[in-house]
């Protein structure tokens, strides 16, 4: 039996308001205490974790006085220093407090884009002092319920000199962060801007430094919009902008459910895994995720470690896969090679276009033929389900 207690060698990571999460909703109120960073970061460091993320008021309270800002700083520091957890991504709370309640970078109100724009800039200041080399935009209240504003085209335009002028920020500062746009359908607007990977990924080409930016995908995200969400995390990889990505797990069709990775969408949870493995994903596997309301203290330890366990476990089974002389014996006859055929269709010349064009196909014959799909899913499943 493998042993599953992560280390931090697996580069696991939790956001301070994951762990904290105080288990409010909108029908009800908090069933839990707030913790304090530091006692997060040091039971983190317990089990095993790597790094820890944050937004600049996960830390630091919106009120708070730059003396106060310090003393916390310090005696955050002291936390990771002691537990030998490090900060891997930061961010900016762009949308709890009322001034963002129509968005903040996109806001139709210049003095609110303005103010964003500052409250960004102390943020990524934070996040360099503590180390951070990811930062992340999720863009909550980038969006809209009403669209009569007439705002979405400005507002993409916004977004966009925003970005730009972070970017110029960070290297004029020598902070050296690499950017990450976190897409979502909605929740909390009834409609965010740039919902899904695919979205961001085309805006991100119309930056002025595109190199700096990539995409930190979540799971529960494209779940909720009912999409593939091993597929949008493919085509970041093939776009090599997988930049980070928040684990966690969603029921199609529900609110925002942020589950424990692995809780609900079994399967997808092990292609998913598969897919950084195999792809070398050198980046943090961060748990976006809380525990259930129901649960007390004890019950978010449980949580964090479930969702870690769960995570090895389905990197155990793709090893597994891998080995599995039927199953890839399933996966050989499927991806039919031609070595001809293969190399016609490669490149275009003129010369290929011809000798393509006058090749005669078997197309029926093509076309009887079963792709053995059904028997390697049930493997599938057979290996996820413990029998094999
Ligand atoms: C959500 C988002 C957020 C972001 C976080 C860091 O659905 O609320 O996933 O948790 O990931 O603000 O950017
Ligand atoms: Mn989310
Ligand atoms: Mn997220």
């Amino acid at each position: 039996m493998a042993n599953y207690t992560p280390k931090p060698s697996d580069k696991f990571t939790f956001g301070l308001w994951t762990v904290g999460n105080i288990g409010r909703d909108p029908f009800g109120s908090p069933t839990r205490k707030p913790l304090d960073p530091e006692y997060i970061v040091r039971k983190l460091g317990e089990l095993g974790v790597y790094g820890v993320s944050l937004h600049d008021n996960d830390l630091v309270p919106i009120e708070a006085t730059p003396a106060e800002r310090n003393r916390m700083v310090k005696r955050f520091k002291k936390a990771l220093e002691d537990s030998g957890v490090r900060v891997t991504m930061a961010t900016t709370n762009l949308f709890a407090d009322p001034v963002f309640k129509d968005g903040a970078f996109t806001n139709a109100n210049a003095k609110i884009r303005a103010y964003a724009l500052q409250k960004t800039l102390y943020s990524m200041d934070l996040g360099a002092e503590l180390g951070a080399p990811t930062y992340v935009f999720w863009g909550g209240r980038e969006g809209a319920e009403v669209d009569a504003g007439m705002n979405t085209l400005d507002a993409i335009a916004h977004y966009r000199e925003a970005m730009n002028f972070v970017a110029e920020y960070s290297q004029d500062q020598g902070y050296g962060y690499r950017f990450a746009i976190e897409p979502k359908p909605n929740e909390p607007r009834g409609d965010i801007y740039l919902p899904v990977v695919g979205a961001a990924l085309g805006f991100i080409a119309t930056l002025d430094k595109p190199e700096l930016f990539g995409l930190n995908p979540e799971f529960a995200h494209e779940t909720m919009a009912g999409l593939n969400f091993v597929h949008a995390v493919a085509q970041a990889i093939d776009a090599g902008k997988l930049f980070h990505i928040d684990l966690n797990d969603q029921k199609m069709g529900r609110f925002d459910q942020d589950l424990r990775f692995g809780a609900e969408n079994i399967k997808e949870a092990f292609l998913l895994v598969k897919l950084l493995e195999d792809s070398n994903y050198p980046g943090v596997r961060h748990f976006d995720a809380h525990a259930l309301r129901t649960e007390d203290e004890a019950g978010v330890w449980e949580f964090a470690k479930g969702c870690m366990r769960t995570y090895l476990i389905l990197k155990e089974k793709a090893t597994r896969f891998d080995k599995d002389k039927e199953i890839q014996a399933i996966l050989k006859a499927y991806k039919v090679q031609d070595s001809g055929l293969g190399k016609l269709s490669k490149k275009y010349t003129r010369k290929n276009a011809e000798t393509l064009k006058a090749h005669t196909f078997d197309r029926v014959g093509l076309g009887e033929q079963g792709a053995g799909l059904e028997r390697l899913d049930q493997l599938t499943m057979e290996l996820l389900l413990g029998v094999r």
